[in-house]
């Protein structure tokens, strides 16, 4: 399971203040605790509220680097936030794009854009694409694995490599009114476009998405990710400090027959 470390995200209010007073050490420690705990990739978001994002994610950028080499997952939308990040990051240890959606109305290269950038990081860049086209979020099945589709089939014809992208079926939050078929929807998905291709595309969600708003969520995101694992999801962003989560994870992939049982697996994993 490829974990994402979600917790340097300028959306938690001691990152945000940590960004706004350029405090390295509240980052430093965020990036040491999730590594302990089994990231294999650090999430970078700056939030919305930073004046700058730009120069915001090369300052996060440089900072984790000073004291921790697990590869980071640069989180923007906007490619020149990405770009920026780019320039601080270093390529060897491996980067994610996250993330870019198939077209934008705004932008209809924008999966080109972020394509380029992972061919310019290297033979371990990779992007998280969202099955999101420029009609928005879609809210069925086939129009996730469509889109879906597209992703792979563009990535293909220049020449790169499947298993280096990561597709994202959107998760949203379960609360909001109308919204508790998706969560069925996105295991629906995940089905099928594990499908798209040999070697298959990695899968990934956002998992806290799901249960924003609502009380129970440390159970809500834990029950999700097993279903989900159980479909075929390989990676996820997610609250790696979370304990009962990491264990719902190495039990799951032991049941799935993907870590090998022993009493003693739960210490193993970890
Ligand atoms: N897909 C991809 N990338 C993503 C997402 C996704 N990146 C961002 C986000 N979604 C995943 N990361 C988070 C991080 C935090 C929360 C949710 C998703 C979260 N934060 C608390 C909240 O909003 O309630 C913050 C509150 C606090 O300050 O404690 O839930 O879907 N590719």
């Amino acid at each position: 399971m490829i974990l994402i470390g979600e917790r340097i995200n300028g959306m938690f209010t001691n990152v945000k203040e940590a960004i706004a007073d350029r405090n390295k050490q509240v980052i430093q420690e965020l990036a040491q605790k999730q590594t302990e705990a089994g990231a294999s990739y650090l999430d970078v978001n700056v939030g919305t509220a930073a004046s700058d994002q730009e120069s915001a994610i090369q300052w996060l950028v440089e900072t984790i680097q000073e004291t921790c080499s697990t590869p980071l997952s640069l989180d923007s939308q906007k490619p020149a936030v990405i770009a920026a990040g780019l320039k601080a990051v270093n390529i060897e240890n491996g980067v994610i794009l996250n993330s870019t959606p198939l077209n934008k109305k705004s932008d209809e290269e924008v999966f080109d854009k972020y394509l380029e950038m992972a061919q310019q990081a290297g033979p371990k860049g990779s992007i998280i694409a969202l099955t999101m086209d420029k009609n928005g979020v879609p809210q069925d099945i086939d129009t996730r694995v469509s889109i879906a589709a597209e992703i792979v089939s563009k990535a293909t014809e220049k020449g790169f490599d499947t298993q280096r992208i990561f597709i994202d079926p959107i998760i949203l939050p379960v609360k909001v009114p109308n919204a508790q078929v998706q969560p069925g929807n996105i295991l629906s998905a995940i089905d099928q476009i594990k499908y798209l291709s040999d070697p298959a595309p990695h899968m990934t969600i956002g998992l806290s998405n799901l249960s924003q708003g609502a009380t129970e969520r440390s159970i809500i995101n834990r029950i999700f990710l097993a279903m989900a694992i159980s479909r075929g999801l390989d990676s996820a962003i997610v609250d790696v400090l979370d304990r009962d989560l990491m264990n719902a994870v190495a039990t799951a992939e032991m049941l799935m027959n993907k870590q090998i049982y022993s009493d003693s697996f739960l210490k193993v994993y970890s």
